[in-house]
């Protein structure tokens, strides 16, 4: 007996022996695959992409079922002959191990089948996906938005008399009117980011010195979450959006509010509060009606560079939309606001060091400012049209 065939004996008689292990190591594999599965999407939560809402996700969606059907039945076929294989040509124990089968070089027949079987399959996936790609890039025949990508947060403006400047610029919650087909402008303020909201449509680049050109729709009022799928750099986690479709009485009731400039408060906290944030704010923020100039010339109602904050009551969250604006039971949510404000970086990462996100108060503001800037804070606009179930 030569050693290899010490070894071929050794592997059928513990064949037995070694398959338990192996079956079991395939078992607890899978359920870790399970697990992982699982736990990633739990990770997006709201942001689903296997319910489209809109025309432009549905016939994303579409395609995506159809190919994932082609692809499942491959996959199906595949396993069963791989299995059909394996268990028929085993070795069994009184098999001689010199005893090989026929050698052959290249099988015509079967060459051509596994190639032009394939061909066929891709052809057909290109021919119903390349008229899909072309439609999903044209023009609709709705309003323009602007959507520009920062890091982290994303802002949209509307040009509601349509004379080249924005009129209305906001943050965190793109509202859309429902039924109309929005067109959006997509560009970036510093590095790449993807524009993606599932239920709506699929994702687009926001790319500097770029404009892309997206649609979206939805046919029903509803919020529907999206987030930046381009990665950033440190809080693009930290970089989600909604788009918030509204009925055309309510969003022309919204865009009549937002067209409005903010004032001077009244109230004592309110006052000082907004007096604080004329000290402490207004280098990035901008209040249309009374803040505007900014201190040292960051800030105007397109810089861009922080969320506007004139209406920021209407929305429904802050911060790249990872907190809420309102509790449950549709109260503000003063205490999320309260800890941004006394120190953002610590609840969002950020760069602020190098002009990416917001600074930290923590050693400027005692508790009283804190409060007061916060009362001003909620005198402004609000509360949103419609507030996430
Ligand atoms: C150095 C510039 C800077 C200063 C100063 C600043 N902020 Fe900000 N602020 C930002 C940036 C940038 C964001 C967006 C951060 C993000 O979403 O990650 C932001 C976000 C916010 C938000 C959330 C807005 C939204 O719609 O998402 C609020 C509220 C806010 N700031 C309040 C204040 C207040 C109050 C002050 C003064 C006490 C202040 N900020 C000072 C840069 C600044
Ligand atoms: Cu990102």
């Amino acid at each position: 007996m030569t050693a290899t065939d010490t070894k071929l004996t050794e592997v059928t008689t513990n064949s037995m022996a070694t398959h338990r292990p192996i079956l079991h190591r395939a078992v607890r594999l899978s359920g870790l695959f399970v697990l992982i599965t699982a736990l990633t999407s739990c990770a997006t939560g709201r942001i689903d992409p296997t319910d489209p809402i809109g025309e432009n996700a549905k016939q994303i969606d579409g395609l995506m079922r159809l190919s994932g059907y082609l692809a499942a039945a491959v996959g199906v076929f595949v396993a069963i002959a791989v299995a059909v294989v394996i268990v028929k040509f085993r070795a069994r124990p009184d098999d001689d191990p010199n005893d090989l089968p026929e050698q052959i070089h290249g099988n015509k027949k079967a060459e051509l089948t596994w190639t032009i079987i394939p061909v066929i399959l891709l052809v057909f996936l290109t021919v119903i996906t390349i008229p899909a790609v072309f439609d999903l890039s044209g023009k609709g025949d709705g309003r323009t938005i602007k959507v520009e990508g920062q890091q982290w947060w994303w802002q949209f403006s509307y040009d509601i008399d349509e004379d080249g400047t924005p009129d209305i610029v906001t943050a965190n919650d793109l509202v859309i009117p429902v039924g109309e087909e929005i067109n959006l402008e997509i560009l970036s303020n510093d590095v790449i980011h993807s524009f993606w909201i599932p239920q709506l449509n699929g994702k687009k680049d926001a790319v500097p010195g770029r404009v892309h050109h997206w649609r979206i729709s939805s046919p029903v009022p509803g919020i529907f979450y999206g987030e930046c799928t381009e990665f950033c750099g440190l809080s693009h986690a930290n970089m989600q959006m909604r788009a918030v479709a509204l009925e055309q009485d309510d969003y022309d009731a919204w865009v009549e509010e937002q067209m409005k400039a903010s004032s001077v408060p009244t109230a004592a906290s309110a006052k000082r509060g907004y007096d604080l944030f004329g000290q402490h704010c207004v280098s990035c923020h901008v209040v249309n009606g009374v803040y505007e100039a900014a201190a040292n010339g960051n800030a105007n109602l397109t810089s861009g560079y922080a969320p506007n904050l004139t209406h920021l009551m209407t929305r429904t969250s802050f911060a790249g939309s990872v907190f809420e604006l309102y509790n449950d039971d549709g109260s503000v949510n003063i205490a999320d606001l309260r800890e941004w404000v006394r120190n953002a970086p610590d609840r969002k990462p950020a760069r602020s060091d190098n002009r990416q996100g917001m600074v930290s108060f923590a050693e400027v503001l005692n508790e009283t400012d804190l409060d007061d800037i916060v009362t001003y804070l909620s005198t402004l606009g609000g509360p949103p049209p419609l507030m996430p179930s």
